[in-house]
């Protein structure tokens, strides 16, 4: 090895040995519910060059992604071995960064770096050996594999690896990254894929030192858009909605309604990741809606709305344009127009109500996160149910993830 750090004399990659033998609880860990790792760093002699002049190892454990512990690994004078000791780690899944500093301190801009992903287990401590002369027989990507939407990203990392199955540091500045299909994932000089369109590529990473190159499958594919609600309520109605009522109307047509001024409410769940919802249904307008109010009896107002988030609708509907001259803002927002009644309908006097009744068919689609979803129904009314009153059918909510 040393023999061959002098023929390469350029080969400038640190050089470190992860070997993750889990081993029996020695008196380490003090606590069920933790447990620990030691990471050793072996130093080449004083008198052999340091690839980089690294003189300082800084070992961070990262739990989801935030340090939990750092601890700074200085080179021994005249070289030989030095430890930390992580005790007290929580259980779980963590990753520990290794990165090479100029300063004894652990400062300086690292020079190198490598990683590796293990399980704290309880009561146990899991030794890791650091071994800075090394060099590289292959690159690992990770993850290898990854499927993503378009305008997600992604960063990826790398695992260099020696003969030996030991994992070597790799200066960032060493790597070159570059997607073999641009159109459908871009990659950034630091391994950051985006995606871009529906397709699949490799995305390919080089180190410049030893040529040696990883490899990883990206697969952007476009999210999926399941229905996750829907009913014409001409059989059943459960508790989704706050007051499941059906009602048949006199020409046969089974709705949930009907309602007068109550606000209706339909509670659903949505998929893991939703980004988007789409809300489709039917409204009935049933009987003598005076829209404006033009003239008398109004205004008569209809309100559709997400829970803690948009208006989607407030508008207001006439069926009383003929018998008392009163216009609707649909398909407008109320207060902004003054339209003939059932202006945008697609069915007038269908239903049954003595030709005094519109069915409109609206559809809203918004950007939406959350893990569940609150549409809320509602009307401002100036009569009774018998001579003012609405109802909903056909409705289907989808969800894109
Ligand atoms: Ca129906
Ligand atoms: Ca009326
Ligand atoms: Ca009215």
């Amino acid at each position: 090895m040393i023999s061959d750090r002098v023929i390469s004399n350029g080969w400038r990659t640190l050089a470190v040995v992860l070997a993750g033998v889990l081993v029996g609880c020695g008196g380490g860990a003090d606590s069920a519910d933790s447990g620990g790792a030691v990471f050793t760093v072996v130093w080449p002699e004083s008198t052999r060059l340091i690839p980089e002049a690294s003189q300082s190892i800084r070992v961070e454990i990262r739990r989801n992604n935030v340090a939990v512990a750092t601890r700074v690994i200085p080179r021994p004078v005249g070289g030989g071995s030095a430890s930390a000791d992580f005790q007290n780690l929580p259980v779980g899944p963590v990753s520990a960064i290794a990165t090479a500093h100029p300063q004894a301190d652990g400062a300086g801009v690292a020079q190198a770096s490598g990683s590796v992903a293990f399980t704290v287990q309880a009561g146990q401590t899991i030794p890791f050996t650091l071994n800075m002369g090394s060099t590289i027989d292959r690159i690992e990507v990770n993850p290898p594999s990854v499927d993503l939407n378009p305008a997600q990203t992604q960063p990826l990392g790398i695992t260099a690896r020696n003969a030996a199955n030991q994992i070597v540091l790799v200066a960032a500045n060493k790597l070159e990254w570059e997607s073999l299909n641009t159109g459908v994932a871009r990659v950034d000089s630091s391994g950051v894929v985006t995606a871009v369109s529906a397709g699949s590529t490799q995305v390919r990473v080089r180190d410049t030192e030893s040529s040696k190159i990883g490899t990883a499958t990206v697969n952007v594919s476009n999210p999926a858009e399941t229905v996750v609600y829907w009913n014409d309520f001409e059989t059943s109605v459960g508790s989704e909605w706050s007051n499941p009522i059906i009602e048949t109307s006199p020409f046969g047509r089974k709705f949930l309604g009907r309602f007068n001024t109550s606000a209706e409410t339909l509670t659903l769940s949505l998929p893991a990741n939703t980004t988007q919802v789409t809300l489709s249904f039917k409204v009935y307008i049933i009987y003598s809606w005076d829209g404006n109010g033009n003239s008398c009896c109004g205004p008569d107002i209809f309100d559709l709305s997400i829970e803690g988030g948009p208006t989607l609708l407030r508008t207001s509907f006439s069926n009383t344009e003929a018998a008392a001259g009163n216009l609707q803002s649909y398909p407008d927002a109320f207060g902004t127009a003054n339209h003939s009644a059932g202006t945008g309908s697609s069915e007038m006097g269908t239903l049954g109500w003595f030709g005094f009744d519109t069915v409109y068919t609206l559809r809203y689609t918004v950007p939406y996160t959350a893990s569940s979803i609150r549409f809320r129904f509602a009307s401002t009314l100036t009569k009774g149910i018998d001579d003012e009153s609405w109802g909903i059918d056909d409705i289907e909510v989808r969800a894109k993830h």
